[in-house]
């Protein structure tokens, strides 16, 4: 039994991977997840310029997740095309660019790049949270049409876009509107759920410093949200294009109900940020044992396959 998977046409080791985000900026970071039983490397969200990110305390783990305002902390682009050579000599798996851009015109700069570099697969980041007075882009369905019809033009490589949560039906089906007009190989769902705010009772204080402790809320809080994105999509574009599931996935239970809901693979931010990077081969071997014990021969087998009442 393994749990093999394809995302954009790309083979994957397993169902399990890391997520843009948690422990994923420097090369040294890479190289853990490298060796990790992740089985890609997804960088951190990278802009043109290098970013230092928003003040500290900007992250923080709770009993039910996390919160987080990191502000977009990475080398910038050019560093991430420099690393990418040495990453693909070192380890036999695919490499993920998460791109993010301050300004819509960055987008095709950075898509561009990576076009012509080695990367495996290119992850638009449409939906941080914490860039102080800039919305998440994926919000904005008019932005979103009009920076897909550019970046998609000319691509490359295997091409996905990482969503933020939407709470509406209306809004799954006008994303999906959007969506299926270009070739978008898959969606990831979804990112943190933006500008929540958790205040501990006894400093009467917010948790984090930017923003005024508004930030972004991962974990087991979100599991049901990220479900419900990946089921949603998955009904309305899942015979066009791959979903990835994201948000609370911690254990091989966790990752066995994405699959049901439909997820062709997972990805793991806040649960590597409280575990390290064991927590990738645990949540794999799990799953393995669920889809055993259930009498599925592989994924394909069961993703999809949630029943009804
Ligand atoms: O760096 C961040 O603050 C951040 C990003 Br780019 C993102 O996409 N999601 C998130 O929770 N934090």
């Amino acid at each position: 039994m393994n749990t093999a998977t394809q995302v954009a046409g790309v083979q994957l080791g397993s169902y399990v991977f890391n997520a843009a985000g948690p422990k994923d900026v420097t090369y040294e970071e890479l190289q853990v997840i490298g060796q990790s039983g992740s089985s890609a490397i997804t960088m951190k969200s990278c802009t043109i310029e290098p970013r230092e990110g928003n003040e500290e305390p900007r992250y923080k783990d709770v009993p039910l997740g996390s919160i987080n305002s990191m502000g977009l902390p990475n080398l910038g682009y050019k560093e991430y095309l420099r690393i990418l050579p040495l990453l693909k000599n070192k380890f036999d798996k695919p490499i993920v660019a998460s791109l993010a851009g301050m300004k819509p015109e960055d987008i095709p700069v950075l898509v561009d790049a990576f076009n012509e570099s080695d990367i495996d697969i290119i992850e638009l980041n449409l939906s941080c949270p914490n860039l102080k007075g800039k919305p998440q882009i994926a919000y904005d369905f008019e932005m979103t049409d009009a920076i897909l019809r550019d970046v998609t033009k000319n691509l490359k490589k295997p091409f996905g876009i990482k969503l933020p949560p939407y709470f509406d039906p209306v809004h799954w089906d006008m994303a999906t509107e959007i969506f299926k007009k270009y070739p978008i190989d898959f969606l990831c769902c979804i990112n943190s759920v933006g500008n929540t705010l958790i205040i501990d009772p006894e400093t009467e204080r917010p948790l984090i410093k930017p923003k005024g402790g508004f930030g972004g809320l991962g974990g087991d809080f979100i599991k049901p949200v990220a479900l419900a994105n990946v089921r949603a999509f998955s009904e309305r574009l899942g015979e066009k294009m791959a979903i990835i599931g994201v948000g609370g996935i911690k254990s091989g239970t966790d990752a066995f109900e994405f699959l049901l809901a439909g997820a062709d693979a997972v990805q793991i931010g806040t649960q590597f940020m409280k575990e390290g990077p064991e927590c990738f081969g645990h949540i794999d071997t799990e799953l393995q044992a669920i889809l055993k014990k259930k009498g599925y021969k592989d994924i394909k087998a069961a993703k999809g396959k949630l029943k009804s009442l």
